[in-house]
């Protein structure tokens, strides 16, 4: 199948890197003028790993500008307000959070209550490794720097955010980062927000992007109500999990926090620290998602529901997300992969590029809205890793040319319709840009 491939790759390039120039604030990266004007906890390590290939001050920088942030349980907030932004351009903003009323919280850095996908002990570790020799000493300085950090991350999600078998829960979806997915409207959906709850707001979101590209009102009350149920608690982890009505296991969260758990280990031999809890918590985690979150019938992962007690059953990207899991076994990723081909209905349509974020045959995908049906491209970028991972190096290989061709038709926008009409959401988004960067240098390291 061809598709229109635009703007040359080098042009592309020089595009990339100035994106990322414009978007950065002095201390880190912002995702998107506008619509996001503060940093983002899982974009960071992204940026960073793109950011590493030309600059790695400003990549490091941006790491420990994000773990300013962390609390003192070793929570790393999903949002670190930038104090020089008005309070109001991004709701919910700092008013909001209220992280100042946390005795977790650090001490003058504004911040949310939630967290996002752990991606920051892999990220960390690919900047190593793409570190020039002349680097080495300063890149190893820098993990050193920045183990206790991921360290206390990890043990947060461990002993704070986990049940019995292992797996973290998240409490809210912005912490999925899949935030509007149908994959959690079976438990989103029981949601209810009691009258009176919420406060007056603005969505602020309207105001920077195209309402039919972002969620709904409903479920952004939705949104806001979770978010209130935890601040209430003083976000108390114990508490929370018996008040709140969303409580999931999510595959890609989990499979996330055993790649940075195996990336954990690598820094510790680097940095001459003992890494074998982090051993340890990465293959439960990962037995634990074979266990508990595989799905025999329809050869593939979903997320469990903690609140009725059930594995939910949407077609949504975070089904293949396990193969990014060192150690995952080799027939469960086999037979993953297999299914990751024939969810895409690209067998049947002529132009379809790999993967959509959700099922384009599901009755909720919808080909513009944030994370219900199109392409981003940290989702490929995952899964290219996770397919090179597990040695499929032609899935792998075509998550990579789509992202090569849906940015070089349409720039780097926030993502892109899976049948490759057009483009949605912010544009000069900045992980667009870091991904590109990262896959073109591997592809070119390749040969
Ligand atoms: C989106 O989420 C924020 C809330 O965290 C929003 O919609 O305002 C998601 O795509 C999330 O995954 C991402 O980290 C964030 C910034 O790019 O935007």
């Amino acid at each position: 199948m061809g598709h229109a491939t635009g703007a040359p790759r080098a042009d592309r390039l020089t595009q990339a890197r100035a994106i990322l120039d414009e978007n950065w604030t002095g201390s880190s990266t912002i995702p998107a003028p506008g619509l996001y004007p503060h940093q983002w906890n899982w974009d960071t390590g992204f940026i960073a790993i793109g950011r590493a290939r030309w600059d790695r001050p400003r990549a490091e920088a941006e790491m420990l500008s994000l773990f300013r942030g962390q609390w003192a349980n070793g929570m790393l907030p999903h949002i670190v307000f930038n104090p020089a932004v008005p309070t109001d351009a991004y709701f919910p903003g700092p008013d909001f959070w209220q992280s100042d009323g946390s005795a977790n919280a650090p001490n003058g850095v504004m911040t949310s209550g939630l967290t996002q996908p752990p991606v920051h002990a892999f990220a960390a570790l690919e900047m190593h490794r793409c570190a020039a020799n002349a680097d080495a000493d300063r890149s190893r300085g820098f993990l050193r720097q920045l183990f206790p950090a991921l360290a206390a991350l990890h043990r947060y999600l461990r002993d704070e955010r986990s049940g019995p078998e292992g797996l973290a829960f998240i409490l809210h979806p912005w912490e999925s980062g899949l935030d509007n997915s149908p994959a959690w409207d079976e438990a989103f959906g029981r949601v209810h927000v009691p009258e009176g709850t919420l406060p007056a707001f603005e969505r602020r979101d309207l105001m920077n992007a195209d309402p039919r590209d972002r969620p709904s009102d409903e479920d952004y009350d939705r949104f806001v109500y979770l978010s209130i149920v935890y601040r209430d608690t003083g976000y108390d982890d114990v508490r929370v999990r018996e008040l709140t009505p969303f409580l999931v296991e999510s595959p890609m969260f989990n499979a996330i926090r055993a790649w940075s758990a195996a990336a954990l280990v690598e820094i510790a031999g680097i940095v001459g620290e003992d890494g074998r809890e982090f051993a340890e918590d990465g293959e439960r985690i990962v037995r634990a998602i074979e266990a508990k979150l595989w799905e025999q019938r329809h050869a593939r992962f979903f997320p469990f529901d903690l609140r009725d007690g059930h594995r939910m059953n949407h077609h949504s990207i975070d089904s293949f997300m396990p193969l990014v899991a060192p150690g995952l076994d080799a027939e469960l990723a086999r037979r993953t992969v297999d299914s990751l081909r024939t969810y895409h209905d690209c067998a049947i349509r002529e132009r379809c590029f790999l993967l959509p974020t959700y099922d384009p045959l599901g009755g909720d995908f919808d080909m513009r809205r944030y994370w219900r049906g199109p392409i981003w491209a940290n989702t490929n970028w995952l899964l290219e890793r996770g397919c090179r991972l597990v040695g499929e190096h032609r899935t792998a290989d075509e998550l990579r040319g789509a992202v090569f061709e849906l940015v070089g038709t349409f720039g780097f926008r926030e993502y892109f319709d899976p049948h490759g009409t057009a483009a949605y959401g912010a544009d000069r988004f900045s992980w667009t840009a870091a991904l590109f960067l990262d896959l073109a240098a591997r592809l070119d390291e390749a040969g």
